[in-house]
């Protein structure tokens, strides 16, 4: 009853307003199958630059709004949002809305844009550390379309009935992308948004990580380790205890007393490193970054015009304000003396940007950024919450970059933004070990990669809490064929390495790490493939066969690439059966493991994933090696695994490049295409087309055939 007569109150005395429906007014195209709707012509005069897109998308020409069969109705809401919504058709399956807890399929599901600082998230998060205000639609017949709210403000994603976007204060533009199949809309995202960059081979490897390895002698015993029992790795990470009291860009005397000493000896046994960073500057006068900081103006300020403070791990901090490029500027420049560590990837974290002290967990939304105008102008931060985190680690790839001319930078950030995938890779926060965060790490990922984020991962073995060797081994198992495979643990807990249970989950660890390594030519040139059309690295199951109903909630497999199915268990009974794609034209995905190349254990080893080949393609891989360039031979041997069509016949692509560098923009790589072909009983393979410059080893092919 009081609900009812406060609701009347506020009807009669704050918005009179009925709200107004309206079908789009403004429609234009900006790419194949791609339009953006705009409420008026007036909103359509007022839109804000996008900071999703990889460029401002001029009209190709205007189209009829009415005409088009996914016009969204805009609408002002009695509380003043900014509403749009698509009606969908029966059986429409939803995907993406960034990083979302729970599962694969979002129908019914209510998401919200705004990056937080979910230390023991649950299933029913409503929002994580990233936004991406984008929905991937896939019609009852396979075909699909996508849906952008281009905004970058708080943002409600409804799909209870249908799609609608709620926001804030702006009346955003909708985009949506209607294409053939789930993977050309994602295509289509790519355009718009850009693809991920060309990452250093060495973070496609395995990374290792805890809060924190301290002080460094740890570090090298935890690497040493690795190399003294054989367990594939090729990255090892520096969490926050490195610095001196939380300062950022300086290393704490007596535990990190020589970092680049560290870096040249971990080099040397084959491991590359990353650093954190993290945003919050500890104010404090006589610190180098405070005071150049000062010195150059570069605080987010107060709404009353002054410095912010808050607190985070340094105690009292302050915040540059990375929406200006000159801020950008100055925060690229002290990774100059960093990077001289010779540091290799830099972690940024907590840019949501966390605050401690105060209840929203961030900095006040009156707070204001001088953003540039490229990116909207002067603003507050309930308007640029959201890509503070993106615009963090832009700036950071920059110093990266600049530091290492000629490398190709590695950045990690916890807080991201549509679009942000350009800077950096992300993982999923702070989950906990425990089996539903095992279970849901599988569609997390999974819906990143559909929100245009292919670089991701969950911390393998989870972050909070301890767990126990079972979820380990199991996490380990699946958690390996991530796009980005790190294992990471909170203070406190238990070693959480792979040999820090038993024997027999060491063994697990050692086949799960072995099957990425000689997986790695396969992964490798799927993240070719997506630097270049911005295909999703690991992708639903479904995208084997778009319109197989039966394969639209499949929540406990992945595609690694088109070719190559993984099915985790993920479950401790490991008793839940998945769906898998159907025979194509009679001939089934095939089962296969590793057996001949490990005596037969891999197979036996109930804790790995289920690998499956589909029929009529060539998975190229490798023999172990324990990181990237052990063996100068590397590229000596390569093993074709060859499950042929109802034809007799398969093909699959290698990518290959120096690794490192710039030179593959300049032609310096090799793409390889294999076809395979059913000769008698025979299978003859051959090269049908390589481009690229770089030369083509003299090498040895093995072909193993798959039934
Ligand atoms: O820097 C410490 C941690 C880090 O290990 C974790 O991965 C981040 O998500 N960080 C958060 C801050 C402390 C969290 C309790």
């Amino acid at each position: 009853m009081l609900k009812t007569l406060s609701s009347i109150l506020i009807c009669t005395t704050i918005v009179c307003a009925v709200p107004s429906v309206t079908h789009a007014q403004v429609a234009e195209v900006i790419g194949e199958g791609i339009v953006r709707f705009d409420a008026s012509h007036a909103t359509r005069l007022e839109r804000r630059p996008s900071i999703a897109m990889v460029r401002q998308f001029e009209s190709i020409g205007d189209i009829d709004p009415d005409a088009h069969p996914l016009t969204p109705e805009f609408v002002q809401g009695r509380d003043g949002r900014y509403i749009a919504s698509i009606s969908i058709e029966d059986g429409t399956s939803l995907y993406g809305t960034g990083q979302v807890a729970g599962p694969l399929l979002r129908n019914g599901f209510v998401t919200e844009t705004w990056n937080l600082d979910a230390f023991g998230y649950g299933l029913d998060a409503k929002n994580l550390y990233t936004s991406q205000p984008w929905v991937l639609a896939v019609r009852e017949d396979g075909t699909a379309f996508g849906v952008l709210a281009d905004t970058t403000e708080r943002c409600e994603i409804d799909l209870r009935d249908g799609i609608t976007f709620k926001g804030v204060a702006y009346q955003f533009p909708v985009i949506v992308i209607d294409r053939e199949s789930p993977q050309a809309v994602m295509q289509g995202l790519a355009e718009l948004t850009g693809t991920i960059a060309m990452p250093p081979r060495w973070a496609i490897g395995y990374h290792q990580c805890r809060y924190s390895y301290n002080p460094d002698s740890r570090v090298r015993e935890v690497a040493e380790t690795f190399r003294a029992k054989q367990l594939p790795a090729d990255v090892i990470w520096m969490d926050i205890d490195y610095m001196d009291a939380y300062r950022v860009f300086t290393f704490d005397d007596e535990q990190f007393s020589d970092p680049k000493a560290l870096n040249q000896y971990l080099d040397s046994i084959g491991f590359s490193n990353v650093w954190m960073i993290d945003p919050g500057v500890k104010k404090e006068d006589g610190y180098f970054v405070y005071d150049s900081g000062t010195e150059h103006d570069v605080w987010v300020k107060n709404a009353q015009g002054s410095t912010f403070t808050g607190e985070v791990w340094p105690g009292v901090c302050v915040f540059p304000d990375y929406l200006n490029k000159e801020v950008r500027e100055w925060w690229a420049g002290l990774y100059e003396e960093f990077m001289a560590y010779d540091i290799d990837g830099v972690w940024n974290d907590m840019n949501e940007p966390a605050v401690f002290n105060v209840e929203s967990k961030t900095m006040p939304e009156d707070n204001i950024h001088h953003a540039d105008p490229e990116l909207g102008g002067e603003g507050n931060h309930g308007r640029y919450h959201n890509v503070y985190g993106m615009q963090m680690i832009r700036a950071t790839r920059e110093g990266v970059m600049d530091a290492n001319p000629g490398k190709r930078p590695f950045v990690l950030s916890r807080a991201n933004y549509l679009g942000g995938h350009r800077y950096g890779a992300t993982w999923t926060g702070d989950n906990s070990a425990t089996w539903e965060h095992l279970d849901m790490s599988i569609p997390m990922t999974i819906n990143l990669g559909l929100s245009g984020q292919p670089f991701a991962g969950p911390d393998i073995g989870g972050f909070a809490y301890n767990g126990d060797g079972e979820l380990f081994a199991r996490w380990m198992g699946f958690g390996t064929l991530f796009p980005f495979a790190r294992g990471h643990t909170a203070k406190g807990n238990i070693d959480k390495e792979p040999w820090s249970f038993t024997p027999e989950v060491e063994a697990t660890c050692r086949r799960a790490l072995e099957r990425r390594y000689r997986l790695l030519p396969y992964i490798y040139t799927l993240f070719h493939e997506s630097a270049t059309h911005g295909t999703p690295i690991a992708m639903p199951t479904f995208f084997a066969d778009p319109s197989d109903l039966a394969l639209r909630s499949e929540d406990d497999s992945f595609l690694l690439g088109d070719s190559l199915l993984v099915v985790a268990k993920a479950t401790p009974e490991a008793d839940r059966v998945s769906v898998l794609p159907k025979p194509i034209d009679g001939v089934a995905w095939a089962k296969f493991d590793f057996e001949s190349f490990d005596g037969g254990r891999d197979s036996k080893d109930s804790d790995l994933p289920d690998l499956y080949i589909k029929p009529g393609s060539i998975i190229v891989t490798a023999p172990v090696t324990q990181y990237f360039g052990d063996r100068p031979d590397q590229r000596d041997e390569i093993t074709l695994l060859v499950h042929l069509d109802a034809n007799g016949e398969a093909t699959g692509t290698l990518y290959e490049d120096a690794g490192d560098g710039m030179e593959y923009m300049l032609g310096e790589y090799l793409l390889t295409t294999f076809k395979a072909t059913r000769d008698g009983n025979k299978v003859q393979v051959e090269v049908v087309d390589q481009q690229g410059k770089m030369t083509a080893p003299d090498r040895r092919v093995k072909v193993r055939v798959i039934q």
